[in-house]
């Protein structure tokens, strides 16, 4: 039997990484990556300090002088891409991302309120985060976006099976169907999804993204094609809409992304 009474705890309950060697600190973090304009700054603090009672104020307050999109992408996104680092880094723990992820969408819920669009959508898309995948804070940026550039999004959720990623294809009829994956484990949902369509006589395009991803894999099956970044999403459903087929967005993809026409 131990006797705990003689057991020096400060002696075992040490873990060397929480007493962490890496010197980097969400200060010096904050210093390189978040923006110098004051008001962004202030609101992408809230999400890196995970400042979930002040992000609502904040957000409303910048509003007042900021585009919402302008918050969303140089201002929320960026203090959660800040968070994505100190966790790579091994500074912020999963309580933390969570956290931070909860303060952005907050944030993100009260500026998607304020932006103009028009009543008429342009499109439906259907978007998911694939079979076994529970990361879907890139994937809902990216709805915003659409959102806000006026297509309806049916926005399936996160680790949605395959087999139900091809049922909602074949009923909604979109004009193309997103996919994330974060996990190398993950990603391989997407080819069977698309082949599983393309047997079926769908011949949407299906855009694969997230950070597990790249143009190479998702070009390498029929259907794919890539959005490295959630802003970039847009301006490539428009071209689809234009009548763009999915081998003529890949063709094209550095000028659609790149913004020339
Ligand atoms: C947040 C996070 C989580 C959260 C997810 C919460 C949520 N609701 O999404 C939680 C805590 C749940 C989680 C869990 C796990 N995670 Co995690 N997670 C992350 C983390 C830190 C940040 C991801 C993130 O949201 N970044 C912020 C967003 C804004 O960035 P983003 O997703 O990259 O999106 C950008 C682009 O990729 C793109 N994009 C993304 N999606 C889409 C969609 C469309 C349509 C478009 C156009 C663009 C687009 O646009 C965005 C920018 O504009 C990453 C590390 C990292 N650096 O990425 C690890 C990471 C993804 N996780 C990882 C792992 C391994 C896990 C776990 C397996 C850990 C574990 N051992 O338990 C579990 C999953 C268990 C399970 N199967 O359920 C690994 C994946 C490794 C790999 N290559 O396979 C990573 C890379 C960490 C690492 N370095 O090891 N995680």
């Amino acid at each position: 039997m131990i006797d705990y009474k003689k057991v020096d705890f400060a002696k075992i309950l040490k873990r060397y990484d929480v007493e962490s060697q890496n010197e980097t600190t969400p200060e010096a973090v904050a210093k390189k990556m978040l923006p110098s304009d004051p008001v962004l700054k202030e609101v992408a603090e809230c999400v890196l300090y995970m400042k979930f009672k002040e992000v609502g104020p904040v957000t409303t307050k910048a509003l007042s002088s900021k585009q919402p999109l302008d918050i969303i992408n140089n201002g929320l996104v960026v203090g959660m891409e800040c968070v994505a680092k100190l966790y790579a880094e091994h500074i912020y723990y999963l309580p933390e991302i969570m956290m931070a992820a909860k303060t952005m969408e907050i944030g993100i819920a009260i500026a998607e309120k304020q932006i103009p669009g028009g009543r008429e959508t342009k499109a439906t898309i259907v978007m998911h985060a694939a079979e076994g995948d529970p990361h879907d804070i890139g994937k809902n940026i990216a709805a915003v976006m659409l959102r806000s550039s006026g297509y309806t999004v049916i926005d399936m959720g996160k680790d949605v099976a395959v087999v139900d990623v091809v049922a909602k294809v074949e009923e909604v009829k979109p004009l193309m169907v997103t996919g994330t994956a974060l996990m190398t484990t993950t990603m391989t949902a997407f080819p069977r999804a698309a082949e599983k369509l393309v047997a079926d006589g769908v011949n949407i395009p299906f855009m694969a993204a997230g950070g597990a991803v790249n143009r190479d894999f998702a070009e390498s099956f029929p259907l794919g094609i890539y959005s490295e970044k959630a802003p970039q999403t847009p301006p490539i459903a428009d071209k689809v809409l234009a009548g763009y087929d999915w081998k003529r967005v890949r063709d094209e993809w550095d000028q659609i992304v790149g913004g020339e026409e």
